[in-house]
């Protein structure tokens, strides 16, 4: 009769259903605690601050968040841009505890765009962008509307590096699913040669 020994019996079924109801709470409980154990951090200051009309070029942006954003190399990118959304950053941002300083270079006149992105204390990408203004705040407008297009093409070309931490968590869902139900199919034939 080989072939109402290979139709899986109902018992069998029904261990499938208890592995692959265990993967799933697995599932579960590997998502809570990155989604409700720890916020995002938050930028929570900026030097010069948003919409701030400064008599002078500043030397540089400083940013402070709520915690200390990774320090790991390409986490942190700050662009600082002109009227005509010319880069006026010089070097790389530096990352010091909760502040990030970025560099500017020659001396601005009319408005500054600032886009930052960081990697939060959770591992979570954040981002966002703020106007400030030097002599001259009548064109901040036309800065925001430079910063929109600027905005976009900044998170068309860093999908990737938004994507690594998603990638990872999918990455360890799946083994730990596939794992779960390996145990229980393991355990499903040792219960079967027993009987
Ligand atoms: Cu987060």
């Amino acid at each position: 009769m080989p072939l109402a020994t290979t139709r899986p019996s109902p018992r069998r079924i029904h261990r499938l259903g208890t592995a692959a109801a265990s993967a799933a709470l697995a599932a579960v409980l590997l998502l809570a605690p990155a989604g409700a154990a720890s916020a995002h951090d938050e930028l929570i200051g900026s030097d010069p601050a948003a919409d701030d009309v400064l008599a002078t070029t500043p030397e540089q942006i400083t940013l402070t968040f709520s915690d200390a954003p990774s320090t790991e190399a390409g986490a942190t990118e700050v662009a600082v841009l002109d009227e005509d959304c010319a880069s006026v950053a010089s070097g790389d941002p530096v990352v010091d505890g909760n502040e990030v300083t970025q560099a500017i270079e020659g001396t601005i006149e009319g408005a500054v765009l600032v886009q930052w992105r960081v990697v939060s204390s959770d591992g979570h990408p954040i981002s966002d962008e703020y106007v400030f203004s030097v002599g001259d705040d009548a064109a901040v407008t036309a800065a925001e509307q430079c910063g929109e297009s600027a905005g976009e093409q900044n998170d068309g070309s860093s999908q990737g590096f938004n994507a690594v931490p998603y990638a990872v968590g999918a990455a360890v869902i799946f083994v730990a699913v596939g794992a779960v139900i390996a145990i229980a199919i393991v355990r499903g034939r040792r219960g079967e040669t027993r009987e």
